[in-house]
């Protein structure tokens, strides 16, 4: 295993230590909103500490990104790290046993390593450039599904961007009409590391943040999976709109979608 992704795996392993020992007793748990429907708890800033700490012990000089704790330049700016200490928060603090800590680190803009922890299931995805995409070790590949027929997409819905449910329905509408059926489960961490797995054939969100995605892009495109925004395109990495899956049923879904979006959603 690459040096750095062992890093990477020993500091989700300390966070979901954090997060699973939190989730016995949930009435401890201090919730605070820090932005519409836009939720944080002692938990993920305790999570993301340790992660933080484990990082910088191996890696001093290297720079990190964190949902909670913010930015933090290092000496070296070519080596990113890129922290989400609990995607699924919301499903944190209501007790459904479904999230995970994502971690990425990005060398000169480039995706390098993945973790993709769930500490509930003990389940390790894990991801190096060039190297392939695994879970506790076993190789990855995405679902080999064409065509949208016969498809399980997984989704998220706009709960902290309300103002775009119209157009999220309206583009869910003319995806749920062809699939067998969409989950929506509350962690895109998981739903894409899913989406590598081949356990879901291909995913959609709009609005989602650099620390929800990196990891799972990786992981995705080492399982010989896409990532594109709502046009096919690059952009997703500012618009935070996704789609991924593998090559051609990303095509089939922004083919599908495409007619149904305003201009501001098409990137
Ligand atoms: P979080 O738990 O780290 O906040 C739920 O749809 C999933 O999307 C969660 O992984 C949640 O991450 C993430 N998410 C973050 N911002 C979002 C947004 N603006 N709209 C929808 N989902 C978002
Ligand atoms: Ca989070």
């Amino acid at each position: 295993m690459h040096p750095m992704l062992n890093i990477a795996v020993r500091a989700a392993r300390n966070a979901g230590k954090v997060i699973l020992r939190a989730s016995e007793d949930l009435s401890r748990v201090e919730a605070q909103q820090k932005g519409s429907n836009d939720f944080v708890t002692n938990v993920d800033k305790d999570a993301e500490a340790i992660i933080r700490e484990t990082i910088l012990k191996a890696y001093p000089e290297h720079s990190i990104v964190g949902e909670e704790l913010g930015v933090t330049e290092g000496k070296d700016a070519d080596y990113q790290w890129i922290i989400d200490p609990l995607d699924g928060t919301t499903n944190f603090i209501k007790g459904i046993p479904h999230y995970a800590v994502s971690i990425a680190l990005k060398v000169k803009g480039r995706l390098d390593q993945a973790v993709i922890y769930d500490p509930v299931r003990s389940e390790l995805f894990t991801a190096s450039r060039g190297q392939g995409a695994q879970l506790n070790s076993m190789r990855l590949r995405v679902a080999k599904n064409n065509e949208i027929a016969g498809t399980v997409l997984a989704t998220g819905f706009p709960f902290k961007q309300k103002h775009h449910i119209d157009a999220y329905t309206d583009a869910f509408k003319a995806l749920f009409v062809h699939t067998a059926d969409i989950r929506r489960a509350g962690s895109a961490a998981l739903d894409m590391a899913y989406v590598a797995a081949g356990r879901i054939d291909g995913f959609f969100e709009i609005g989602l943040k650099p620390w929800d995605t990196a990891a799972g892009e990786l992981l995705i495109k080492e399982a010989g999976g896409m990532i594109t925004d709502f046009a096919g395109g690059t952009n997703y990495t500012k618009s935070g709109n996704i789609v991924c899956g593998s090559p051609k049923l990303c095509q089939q879904i922004v083919k599908e979608i495409r007619p149904t979006l305003t201009e501001s959603l098409l990137k």
